[in-house]
This record gives C-alpha cells, sequence and structure tokens, in this order.
C-alpha cells in the first residue's frame, strides 16, 4: 500500500502553543490516525523551529544562552500533544544534531554546484517578521496604516523632511534601512520550472484558491533568496560551512526539517514521494516558492502537497501571540477533554477557510453534536439493551425497509467521510457521518423500541423486533465511534470497549457486532453541560489589567458644564476598538500610536496621551473605546484619527475598556 507521510509546520519555541498551533497538529494527527487505520504505512512528523532573531532575543531577556531557552520552551509543544493525544512519529527540532548536519551538507553540495553567491542587500528590515522587505511592500502598509498614499519617495526621505516612518507588513512594527553583504540562493533561476510544477501538478498547491494566489504571485519576476544572516547580528542559526562568518536564514534551515527527519534510518525516505505538508495560509509561500525551488536545487522531487489552511480569528483579527488575543487549549482540555476540543476544532470550519473562535459555539456545537446526536444515540442504545436484553448483543431478525434504508445510508456516510477524508475536508466527513447518526436517532424513535418492549409479553415478534432495533442502532454506533476513532481516539476506544471490541471496526454493514457479547452502559459519554463552566467564563483571552486601588478622590476639581440634550450626546460615536500595535511616538515622549481595529476595512490610526501611564505593550490586544467620528487631526507630524477614552483627566489614570468582551467595532451609548 501507498505509505503517507503528513507534517506540521515546525513552531518557533519561543511561543507558548495556542490553539492556532493546536489545530495544524490536530489536523495531522487525524489524518496520521486516519490512514494508520486503514492499513497504510504512515509518518506523521512535527518538532519546533529553535533557531533566529525571536529565539536568541527572548533568550537574552530572560539570561540564558538560546539552546538554554529551546530546550526549556520546546518542551511545551510536547506537553501540549501529550494532553491531547497527538501520537506522531518523530519530532525534530532544528538544533539537533541530524538537522545541523543535514542542512551543512545540503548547503555546501548548493554552493559547490554554484548555486549560491555573495552580494550586498539592502532594503527595509523588520526586526519582528526576520526578514527584509521590498519598498513597494512597506510603501503598501504604511499607506494601508495611514490611510493615505504612500510612496516609496516618502519612505526614502527623512523624517523632518516630510519622510514616513515605514511600517512592516507583518507586524506593524517600524522597519529600519539596512545594507549587509550577504549570500543569495539563484531562486530567479527556478522561476519557470516552478510554474510548470505547479501548473503540471495542480494537487501540489491545495486549496485551489491558494495555489492561484501562488500562481500569480509567480507572474512577477521572482528575486533571488537572501539565505545568509551575518554572524556579527546574528549569531544564532546553522553556520554556513563555506563561509562561518554568517549564518543559515532562519526559513532556509526551517524547510528542510521535512527531508532531514527522514535520513535516519534510511527506509524513511521511502515517504517522501507521499508528503503532505500542513501549513497555515500565512506560511504558504515560504512552503511553496521557497521550499519547492530550494529541493528543485538541491535534486529532490518536491513534496505531493502543501495544504494551506486558514486561521483561527478572536473578535474577526488572526489569533497570534503578538496581538494577546490567543485562546489557550489547556482550560478548554481541563473543561471538556481532548476529544472534544479535537473534535470541535475540525467540525466547526472547513480547512482552508477562517474561523471565529467562541466558547458559545463551543458549548453549542458540544450539546448539539455530541451530547445530543451521538452521545444519546450511544447511551440510550446500551441502556435498553441492560434493561430488556440481559445487557448482551442481541442477534438481528428479518429486515424491514426501515432497517435496509438503515444500511444504506450507512453505506452513503461512510463512503462520504472517506471520499472527504481523502480531499483533507474533516468538517465535510464528519457532516457526512453525521447523517448516519441522526439516521440512526430517528430510527430509535420511529421503530419505538421502549413499545415493543411493552409488546413483547404478549407477542413474540415484538420481542425478535426488539433485539433487531436495538442492534442495529448499536453497529450504527459502532460505525460512527469507530470512523471518529481518529478524531475522538479516547471516546472512540471507550465506546467501542463498551460494545465488546477491542478496536476500530470501519466496515459499513450493520453486522459486526458480537451476538451474546457483554455490553457495558457506563455514564453517558458526552454528557449534556448547560453552561460554560467557570474557568471559561472570564474575559480570557483578554486579561483584564490588574486592578490599581483607586485614589480616593479624583485629583482635579470637576468643573460643572451646562447640560445638554440628547441630540447633542448622540453626535457622538463611540465605538470598541482592538488595540492591534502600540508604539511610541518618534517625537513625543507623552504620545503612543496605536492602530485599532474598530470594525472597519483597515485599522485606525490613534495618537492618544497616555505613555507616562502604559507600556505599548500591554495595550495589545485590550479593547478600548474610540470616539470614532472625531476629525482627524496632526499630533507632533503624525495624525490621529479618532480618540480614546480614559478616566482620571489631565492626570490618566486608566484607559476604559468594555467590562465583558464585545466584538471590535461595538457602538458604545
Ligand atoms: O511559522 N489559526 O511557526 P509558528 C490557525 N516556525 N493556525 C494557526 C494560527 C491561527 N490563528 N496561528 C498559528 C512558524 N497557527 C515557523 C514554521 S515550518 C518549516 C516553520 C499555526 O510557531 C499554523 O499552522 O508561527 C501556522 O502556519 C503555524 O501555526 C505557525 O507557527
Amino acid at each position: 500500500m501507498r505509505p503517507f507521510y503528513v507534517t506540521t509546520p515546525i513552531y518557533y519555541v519561543n511561543d507558548a502553543p495556542h490553539i492556532g498551533h493546536a489545530y495544524t497538529t490536530i489536523a495531522a494527527d487525524t489524518l496520521a490516525r486516519w490512514h494508520r487505520m486503514n492499513g497504510r504505512p504512515t509518518f506523521f512528523l512535527t518538532g519546533t523551529d529553535e533557531h533566529g532573531q525571536k529565539v536568541q532575543r527572548a533568550a537574552e531577556k530572560l539570561g540564558r544562552t538560546p539552546q538554554e531557552h529551546a530546550d526549556l520552551t520546546h518542551t511545551r509543544y510536547k506537553a501540549l500533544w501529550e494532553r491531547l493525544d497527538i501520537r506522531y512519529d518523530d519530532f525534530i527540532r532544528t538544533t539537533e544534531p541530524r538537522h545541523v548536519q543535514f542542512v551543512q551538507a545540503q548547503l555546501q553540495k548548493l554552493h559547490d554546484q554554484g548555486e549560491l553567491y555573495q552580494a550586498p542587500y539592502s532594503g527595509w528590515y523588520s526586526t519582528s517578521a526576520e526578514r527584509f522587505w521590498s519598498d513597494e511592500e512597506v510603501a503598501k502598509a504604511t499607506g494601508a496604516l495611514l490611510k493615505r498614499e504612500v510612496t516609496e519617495k516618502d519612505l526614502h526621505k527623512p523624517l523632518d523632511q516630510g519622510g514616513v516612518a515605514g511600517v512592516c507588513p507583518d507586524s506593524g512594527a517600524p522597519v529600519e534601512w539596512l545594507t549587509e553583504h550577504n549570500w543569495f540562493f539563484r531562486m530567479s533561476a527556478y522561476q519557470d520550472r516552478l510554474i510548470t510544477h505547479i501548473t503540471e501538478n495542480p494537487a501540489c498547491i491545495q486549496p485551489d484558491s491558494r495555489r492561484n494566489e501562488v500562481l500569480g504571485y509567480l507572474r512577477k519576476p521572482l528575486g533571488d533568496l537572501c539565505m545568509s544572516r551575518p554572524k556579527a547580528r546574528l549569531a544564532w542559526g546553522i553556520p554556513l560551512p563555506f563561509s562561518p562568518e554568517y549564518v543559515t536564514y532562519v526559513w532556509f534551515d526551517a524547510l528542510s526539517n521535512y527531508v532531514s527527519a527522514l535520513q535516519e534510518p534510511a527506509s524513511r525516505l521511502a515517504f517522501w514521494p507521499e508528503a503532505l505538508h500542513l501549513v497555515g495560509k500565512d506560511i504558504l509561500t515560504f512552503h511553496t516558492v521557497y521550499w519547492f525551488t530550494m529541493l528543485m536545487a538541491e535534486g529532490i522531487t518536491p513534496p505531493k502537497q502543501v495544504y494551506a489552511h486558514g486561521w483561527w480569528l478572536m473578535h474577526k483579527v488572526k489569533m497570534s501571540k503578538s496581538l494577546g488575543n490567543v485562546i489557550r487549549p489547556d482550560p478548554l482540555i481541563d473543561a471538556f477533554g481532548a476529544d472534544v476540543v479535537r473534535y470541535f476544532l475540525l467540525r466547526d470550519v472547513p480547512f482552508g477557510g477562517d474561523g471565529e473562535f467562541s466558547y458559545e459555539s463551543f458549548l453549542l456545537r458540544y450539546n448539539s453534536d455530541l451530547a445530543n446526536d451521538l452521545g444519546n444515540l450511544g447511551h440510550r442504545s446500551l441502556s435498553m439493551a441492560a434493561q430488556w436484553l440481559g445487557g448482551r448483543v442481541p442477534d438481528v431478525g428479518p429486515a424491514t425497509d426501515a432497517d435496509r434504508e438503515l444500511a444504506t445510508v450507512a453505506a452513503r456516510a461512510t463512503a462520504e467521510f472517506r471520499a472527504q477524508m481523502d480531499n483533507v475536508q474533516f468538517k465535510a466527513a464528519i457532516e457526512g457521518l453525521w447523517e448516519l447518526v441522526r439516521a440512526g436517532n430517528k430510527y430509535v424513535d420511529s421503530e419505538a423500541p421502549w413499545s415493543l418492549n411493552k409488546r413483547r409479553v404478549t407477542d413474540a415478534a415484538a420481542g425478535e423486533r426488539l433485539a433487531t432495533v436495538l442492534r442495529n442502532s448499536m453497529e450504527v454506533v459502532r460505525i460512527a465511534i469507530s470512523h471518529l476513532a481518529c478524531i475522538c481516539p479516547g471516546k472512540s476506544v471507550e465506546m467501542l470497549d463498551r460494545l465488546g471490541l477491542s478496536a476500530p471496526d470501519l466496515t459499513p454493514t450493520l453486522d459486526r457486532l458480537v451476538a451474546g457479547h457483554d455490553l457495558r452502559v457506563g455514564d453517558p459519554l458526552f454528557p449534556r453541560i448547560a453552561e460554560l463552566p467557570e474557568s471559561l467564563m472570564p474575559a480570557d483571552p483578554i486579561v483584564p489589567a490588574a486592578p490599581v486601588a483607586p485614589a480616593a478622590t479624583p485629583a482635579e476639581p470637576v468643573p460643572a458644564l451646562p447640560q445638554i440634550e440628547y441630540g447633542d450626546f448622540a453626535k457622538l460615536q463611540l465605538r470598541t476598538g482592538l488595540v492591534l500595535t502600540a508604539e511610541k511616538h518618534p517625537k513625543a515622549d507623552r504620545l503612543l500610536v496605536l492602530s485599532v481595529d474598530i470594525g472597519e476595512e483597515k485599522p485606525r490610526q490613534i495618537v492618544a496621551g497616555i505613555a507616562a501611564v502604559y507600556d505599548p505593550a500591554e495595550l495589545v490586544g485590550k479593547t478600548i473605546i474610540v470616539v470614532a467620528n472625531l476629525k482627524p487631526a496632526k499630533l507632533r507630524g503624525i495624525e490621529s484619527q479618532g480618540m480614546l477614552l480614559a478616566a482620571g483627566g489631565a492626570d490618566i489614570a486608566s484607559i476604559l475598556t468594555p467590562y465583558r468582551p464585545v466584538p471590535a467595532g461595538s457602538i458604545v451609548k
């Protein structure tokens, strides 16, 4: 049978994992389990990305060496994967000798082949994104932030002569103009080959829309890739074997993990032709343009498929550590268990699209699908069999039309599940299977085993029918929970055990349970949960700032103002806004410059006199109140497109935030 190789991105060690990271890893684990269950030799790789500036800087701040830092922090991923029942075959760390040696050997080969050359390089460098950006990219991002056109000339003019401080398109943080001598990979030489490869192998980038995006990107000439960093600026990386005063650019190092992990034992290389890289859409270009061309230069066929999924959003913004709007999986696992977290993430959003996370939809989904549909079918079938059939798997009698219809649905639903798993469409696969779960419940309702049970005292046929109905409903549970073994492995083992099975059985026919075998009822597998547990109730993840004891009286006398009509007040439009970025005003100590999402297409730039009371970093991720229809005004050269509300008068004591979480852009009145 064809092997199956699935990978996740290797995650940055200095981020604590959130449900975005969990999402890709759960998806990979689910596919790996599914293919293993179907007998395909399977290899599932995950790991951590441990080099680069961010790790070096985080370690420095904590007084550790980068290696010590990575040794300590990579375990957060391992611990979470264990809690989430992730069964990977290998966990690669880019600081391991096996990886470092492989990367150095590949670099030497590329160098010897003439694929790498040295040249000066100038560009806009973003420390937070660890990369250079072009004039055009920075001008576009800066213009979007300032809500006006910014030209390349504006970026290069000094600030005091009307120039503009450019920002990083990724993080919104300021960029700096830097010139360095570096090593370059002749990526441009592979542009035509890359386009041909993608066009001839349309499945190699999925979904189709993402492939078109990459082909669109390739319509412009592809530059060469700066693949080194001078050690003087960044020491924490893999040294270039032929030029030791440089280290390897972190992406050039990280992408190689997918192949370095297959080197030992050599038998692992058989998995490469079947590689499926699951990634978030944020890293699509790295995985298709950089990685594919690197492999072409190394003489290795690109992976069979890169599948880019969408983002989990919180208040319409991508969940990410830098924005502070993340959901941590641990409290959810504590409250609902790993299987429910796995189920929800895969069921709620089509793989490929974005999804807004909310605890409310989590609870709704749990109660409707797992407690009401599947849990209920399982629990009532087993309970009735325990009460009325001596707790044994019953024999089936002759089939009726209703039984035949149920068998047809079972065949159709499982075929759909299978087809959708092949398409990496978890939501559609589960929906397909749920046709059977719902049909099972309907079948029990309409066959009414409770009335058959009453009638069987006087009617032997009713007794036989009771056995058949319960047997069929248990077969439906067996089929559903066997297919779900790849998504909810823990609950699946438990339910199969109650049915007397030691392993999933995917056969779609209603005749697999062993008649006479003991059944075990147990507590409901998915008990109804009426309310979100308190642990999930607080405004998590928007953690309120530590309360500060209020002063007994306001610091300044409050002047009396004449009364106003409601109409005067109604002229104000107050809206909630999520702070996306915050930084010091380049020319005024008192001012901070915020970019705030108030539910419009583009974030607002707001300049506020709160630098004495707030550190920029603590504001990111906070929801504030903004006067949205205030005329824009320039404050020390930077336009403020609105004003935030704060208490305390001239000596600001606190910005105002909503008491409970509300979406960005909500009206305040
Ligand atoms: O990019 N929604 O690592 P990383 C969905 N080290 N998925 C999300 C997400 C969100 N809000 N946030 C993160 C890196 N992810 C590099 C990868 S690979 C050779 C190197 C998931 O720690 C998603 O899979 O920033 C995304 O691509 C990945 O985490 C980024 O993880």
